[in-house]
């Protein structure tokens, strides 16, 4: 057996740059490159393998490691997980750093592999600077915090059980069914140990998703289901762009007469203008497909996790004997609800009840009616997206605003707030991708750097960044990175003072409002933030606009601009869309000394019986 002779970490590297995919008949590396910020825990080990790579891995350096893997989350989200990135960070705080963003990987089934330094394997040098020190465990790093947000965890304190810990990680970052975060913490001792390691382990290797074909009872019970059906409805989610099925459910849909809607993942399946896709579904959904919902009898639900805010807590498909066929790689996903599984991949299984249906087609009075209270909800959403005259817009006017602005190819990207009810319910999405949500963690934060990581994914496509004053202030830093490395956004804050959505929803629960928006929090001074000064003091073109038709001149004008663009609005933060949406279940005090908690108890109460009785 051949083997050549390196550390762990230059093993580890070498291995990464050795694996390929094919997008577009392309065959490019899998992994577009590495995160870093050095420390201790990496520098010398990881810093000097990524060195001696640099030319065929590129190793990129931003300001916080939550926000580095927020761009490597992007990325693979955007690439739609047929390519990734990998985060390095040294030991303790770096690392823990990162133990957000691996949670919204695993929450949003995202492939993305974290590679933190640890402790000294050897122990010799006990307590090392940021080594947590745990009294009844010698086992135990800040690392283990990764544990229960990693599909894969593994500790390298070996250098040749780098083996099979990246045989199996590998596994987990490109199967669609088990895909999320691997970490692998690599012990600042071990990355610099050398080791014979086979000349096999740095073979080029090409990966391609893995396409699970139904099995024949599953599929025979989905199509009888479906075949008995008065009333079907699809719920394309996130799995459904991932398998890169959007063909398919187009003419899966038209073949069927079967209306479509998408979760917040799923959005820009279907462009917003094919007749049967009725939009968004359940709490922040369109009217359309909420009626739809609730009517419906049997329910596809293709690629989705099924969280509340898709079902409305549960009780959003009303119809005591609806069914739901979980067409799903992951069988923890197949059949949630109760469902009746159909475990397979979305693109596949599309097709292959397609074939299994020939000829059959939903009752055409089913197709007429949805798809009347279709262009009923198009009117609504255009009244609240169009341009008032009011002092203060609502984040659906600028949504409007960017709407008419917007190209095709454009992507919208964001995570938190108020904007993910009013992009999900108002916008319409032009191609697939063109809709960016990272609402499975809805992590503040993510907005600017996952910016970054959807636009090294695809250059070409112009990204718009929605951002409120809360998240921004939450994490900006990655703004000075996109001006460093050419990286170019447009970013548009909407500052109404505060955290909006959560005091709504907090006088929606009956709660005062209180430490929310700026003005309701303990202050001595309230804070007059200045965005555009800010911002621009990153290196990115930056303005205040006084209105609608100034923010529709900005975006304009930043589409020609090279560089970095972020654009200050200020919003009401008291108004929302309220046509669509559903109740979503937030829990309400039994007891409290205020009559308005008290109604809100009431009501909570009331819609617990209709839901559960
Ligand atoms: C990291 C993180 N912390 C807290 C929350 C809970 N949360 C959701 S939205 C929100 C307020 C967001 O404020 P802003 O970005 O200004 O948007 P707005 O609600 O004003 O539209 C908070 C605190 C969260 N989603 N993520
Ligand atoms: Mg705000």
């Amino acid at each position: 057996m051949s083997t050549i002779r390196l550390t762990m970490a230059q093993a580890l590297v070498a291995a990464l740059a050795a694996q390929k995919t094919v997008v577009g008949g392309r065959t490019l590396p899998l992994f577009a490159g590495v995160w870093a910020i050095f420390g201790h825990g990496n520098v010398a080990g990881l810093g000097e393998a990524l060195h001696g790579a640099r030319d065929i891995l590129p190793t990129l350096r931003a300001h916080n490691e939550q926000a580095m893997a927020h761009s490597a989350i992007a990325f693979a989200k955007a690439s739609r997980r047929r390519r990734m990135m990998a985060v390095t960070s040294s030991i303790g705080p770096g690392a823990t750093n990162m133990v957000t963003a691996a949670a919204v990987a695993h929450v949003n089934r995202l492939p993305l592999l974290l590679l933190p330094g640890d402790v000294f394997a050897g122990r010799r040098p006990d307590p090392v600077l940021q080594q947590i020190e745990d009294f009844g465990d010698g086992t135990v790093s800040a690392n283990d915090c990764f544990r229960p947000v990693s599909r894969y965890f593994d500790r390298i304190t070996r250098p040749e059980q780098i083996i099979p810990a990246f045989a199996r990680a590998m596994q987990v970052l490109t199967d669609p069914s088990e895909c999320g975060p691997v970490t692998l913490a690599l012990c600042q001792d071990v990355q610099t140990e050398a080791f014979d390691y086979p000349a096999s382990f740095f073979a080029e290797r090409i990966w391609q998703p893995r396409r699970t074909r139904p099995d024949e009872q599953e599929l025979a019970q989905a199509v009888a289901l479906l075949k008995g059906a008065k009333r079907p409805l699809i719920v394309a989610g996130g799995g459904t762009l991932y398998s890169e099925a959007e063909g398919e459910l187009a003419r899966f849909c038209l073949a069927h007469g079967i209306p479509s809607a998408e979760t917040q993942a799923g959005k820009s399946a279907l462009p917003h203008d094919h007749p049967l896709n009725l939009g968004a579904i359940g709490v922040t959904g369109t009217g359309a497909a909420n009626d739809a919902a609730k009517h419906a009898d049997v329910v596809l639900a293709v690629g989705t996790r099924l969280q509340d805010f898709t079902t409305g807590s549960r009780a959003l498909f009303a119809d005591p004997a609806c069914r739901i066929i979980g067409l799903n790689t992951q069988v923890f996903d197949a059949g949630k609800h109760g469902a009746q599984p159909l475990v397979a991949d979305a693109k596949t299984g599309l097709a292959e009840l397609e074939a299994a249906l020939a000829g059959w087609k939903a009752p055409a009075g089913w197709s007429a009616q949805v798809q009347a209270s279709r262009d009923a909800w198009l009117e609504t959403a255009a009244r609240y997206t169009a341009m008032g005259n009011q002092a203060l817009p609502s984040d659906a006017q600028v949504v409007g605003a960017l709407q008419r602005q917007s190209r095709t190819s454009d992507v919208v990207l964001c995570a938190a707030g108020g904007l993910p009810g009013e992009l999900h319910k108002l916008w319409q999405a032009g191609a697939p991708g063109g809709y960016h949500m990272e609402y499975g963690y809805s992590c503040m934060g993510y907005e600017i750097a996952g910016g970054l990581g959807a636009k090294l994914a695809d250059p070409a496509r112009e990204v718009f960044v929605m951002v409120g004053d809360g998240s921004y202030l939450m994490m900006n830093s990655e703004i000075a990175t996109s001006v460093m490395l050419g990286v170019k956004l447009i970013i548009v804050v909407l500052d109404n003072r505060g955290f909006g959505c959560i005091n709504r929803l907090q006088n929606a629960t009956g709660g005062a409002s209180f430490n929310n928006l700026l003005r309701d929090t303990r202050h001595e001074t309230l804070p007059e933030i200045d965005f555009a000064a800010h911002a621009g003091s990153m290196g990115a073109i930056s303005r205040k606009v006084a209105g609608l038709a100034e923010l529709e001149a900005a975006l304009a004008e930043a589409r020609g601009h090279d560089r970095t663009s972020v654009i200050v609005i200020d919003t009401d933060p008291l108004i929302s869309t309220d046509a669509g949406g559903h109740w979503w279940e937030v829990a309400v005090p039994e007891v409290s000394g205020r009559d308005e908690v008290k109604a809100a108890r009431k009501r909570y109460d009331s819609a617990l019986a209709a839901r559960d009785n």
